[in-house]
């Protein structure tokens, strides 16, 4: 490979490809919606498996969802660099989260092959089922089950109406209980590149046009179960009172309150549900999920013990029981470092200043990060939205993080 070698990507394609993504949203839901595991989620996988085999890939569908197409490289016996993102999106969200990534690896392949270049390391070009998560409250589901840390317990969470994340993996023409097969063996893999939208203001306040990631945040979530006494609203005084929705608003502000003092931390509450929704009863029981983030294993668990306390302090105040109940805490990621220095390079030889920085959101990278060195390309995001139908990200800043992606994966190729 040489600096001046052609590894632009064929824009038209992409632009067909993400229009065509576009196109297969749940029009039920607000923005643009493929949520995991639903009918139009499948139908793009559907699509992206397609996509993989035209551009010369072998595809196969583990038991969790995850597409995988491989393309064998010139020493079959070396370890795959795998390249990859998701295809799913929030409720509401938007059209390039994920969706770059999964584009962009698949022009990898496309790339390669219109630049006659068979790499020695096999390619293998991923699209991670439901990166998102679900209302079980799982996030990560592919690459975590390809990680091996997707446990029987969190495939038997279920939702509010009862529905279990293994019942919805099932419904989507999959099969949960073979998840041990989709477990990946560290030795197959090189390396793990990940193009992503970056989703926050940084880079378009930098003037950045490649991002390549220092690390991505530790996550912890929560459920704050509270019991209270129900009551009748009229007849019981505000002092005898011991109203649950009363102490989940403390908490709904000491998620804020711990965050906020807590540096480079935040603190998100994402429902909360009482046993009641009339405002004669004082209800019985109250629930809220939230969830905190830090770039620090410290920070987290910093984090964990004050809302752990606030909860007691909530209590006393409002003369309720809480249980803080912590989910799966995914550590912070550190990207690899000489990894990243091929991504640097490989921006340098596209011609661009790669801009380090920090992700806030989670990627399929942190579970990939505990098998290979991994790393993450950004681009930007105009406004720095993301997780609602205004995300935007240029063309041009999708075609400059796939030409960095083909040349990083060459690099490490070539490593
Ligand atoms: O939650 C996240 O940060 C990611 O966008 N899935
Ligand atoms: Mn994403
Ligand atoms: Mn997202
Ligand atoms: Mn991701």
């Amino acid at each position: 490979m040489t600096r001046s070698q052609n590894l632009a990507p064929e824009g038209d394609w992409v632009q067909e490809g993400w229009t065509h993504l576009s196109g297969l949203v749940d029009t039920d839901l607000p923005g643009w919606s493929r949520v995991g595991f639903s009918e139009q989620d499948v139908a793009g996988r559907d699509w992206v498996a397609q996509q993989m085999r035209q551009a010369g890939l072998t595809t196969r569908v583990d038991a969790v969802g995850n597409v995988i197409g491989m393309l064998e490289g010139t020493n079959p016996s070396a370890p795959a660099i795998v390249v990859g993102s998701h295809s799913d999106t929030v409720p509401g969200g938007g059209r390039f989260d994920g969706i770059v990534g999964v584009l962009g690896a698949i022009e990898v392949a496309r790339t390669l092959r219109r630049a006659g270049i068979r790499p020695t390391h096999s390619l293998m070009v991923v699209d991670f089922a439901n990166e998102e998560g679900n209302p079980q409250g799982v996030k990560l589901v592919g690459s975590r089950a390809a990680a091996g840390t997707l446990s029987a317990t969190e495939l038997a969470a279920a939702d509010s109406e009862g529905t279990t994340l293994a019942d919805l993996i099932t419904g989507a023409g999959h099969q949960p209980d073979a998840v041990a097969g989709c477990r990946w063996k560290a030795d197959d893999l090189a390396a793990y590149v990940e193009l992503h939208i970056e989703q926050g203001p940084v880079m378009e306040e930098q003037g950045a046009e490649i991002g390549v990631v220092t690390r991505v945040c530790g996550i912890s979530t929560f459920v704050l179960d509270i019991e209270g006494r129900r009551d009748h609203a009229g007849t019981t005084s505000m002092t005898k009172r011991s109203d649950p929705l009363c102490c989940a608003a403390d908490g709904i502000l000491a998620v804020q309150r711990i965050a906020a003092a807590g540096g480079d931390s935040v603190g998100t509450v994402g429902e909360l549900t009482s046993a009641s929704p009339l405002t004669n009863v004082i209800p019985e029981t109250a629930r809220l999920t939230g969830e905190f983030r830090s770039p620090e294993l410290a920070g987290l668990k910093q984090l964990q013990a004050e809302f752990d306390a606030e909860a007691k302090v909530a209590d006393s105040r409002h003369r309720t029981r809480s249980t803080v109940t912590w989910g799966h805490t995914d550590a912070p990621a550190i990207m690899d470092e000489q990894l990243s220095a091929l991504a640097v390079r490989a921006a340098s030889a596209a011609g661009h200043e790669a801009f380090r920085l920090y992700s806030g959101a989670t990627h399929d990278s942190v579970e990939m990060s505990a098998l290979a060195p991994s790393t993450m390309i950004f681009v930007p995001s105009r406004d720095g939205r993301s997780h609602c139908p205004e995300e935007w990200t240029d063309l041009a800043d999708v075609e400059r993080g796939i030409e960095v992606l083909t040349r990083t994966v060459l690099e490490a190729d070539a490593a």
